[in-house]
């Protein structure tokens, strides 16, 4: 009640959760779209694990997954969990200015918790980074790419499963499902841990 008279007048990108558990700004559940939306596509929910143990080889730091692909104009509820014993954030840029301030949907979780927020994608085909803010975690392994609809070109430098790997995996995994492989969105392919990795190619 507070937080949204503290709030009030200042546009959706302006509002904020702040509580034990973490932060969100830029919160947008869908009472503001984005121009070229006449009304929500669909909802999609996102769930990430960040922490050491999702660290990819070379890395600190690792979310669960470094790609996530959604429909235009849905409403993206993410969850963040926070595995390691320091903060975390899950940070996209590049949203319309009118609506997100800088452009930021900022999720933000304390050690050991989990924060949850909601945002509207855009309408059209984009890519956007994703990635940690706090000290070094980007380099140290927190960077990833936010894809919706057909996407735009790839952030670089994003530690991305090669395609061989995934179709080999998908293909031990569901061994008759592997010619729908390609129609498959990155956000139902399972993710694999590197020791699950090495597992497999032993
Ligand atoms: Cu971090």
């Amino acid at each position: 009640m507070l937080a949204d008279l503290a709030f009030a007048g200042e546009g959706v990108g302006h509002r904020m959760v702040w509580d034990d558990n973490g932060m969100v700004m830029g919160e947008n559940t869908g009472d503001s779209l984005p121009h070229g939306c006449s009304a929500i596509s669909t909802d999609v929910e996102i769930v990430v694990d960040v922490g050491r143990q999702w660290a990819r080889p070379g890395r600190v730091f690792g979310y669960n997954r470094n790609e996530w692909r959604v429909p235009a104009c849905s409403r993206v509820s993410v969850v963040l969990h926070n595995h390691d014993q320091i903060r975390h954030m899950w940070m996209l840029h590049g949203l319309p200015h009118y609506l997100y301030y800088r452009g930021m949907f900022h999720l933000e979780a304390e050690g050991g918790r989990t924060m949850r927020g909601t945002f509207i994608a855009p309408s059209g085909n984009q890519t956007f980074l994703v990635h940690c803010d706090m000290a070094q975690h980007t380099e140290k392994g927190l960077k990833a790419q936010f894809i919706v609809g057909a996407g735009g070109q790839d952030m670089p430098n994003i530690d991305l499963p090669r395609p061989s790997m995934r179709s080999f995996l998908q293909r031990r995994l569901s061994p008759t499902s592997s010619e729908n492989y390609a129609d498959k969105t990155s956000n139902d392919l399972p993710y694999f841990p590197p020791a699950c990795l090495n597992e497999s190619s032993k």
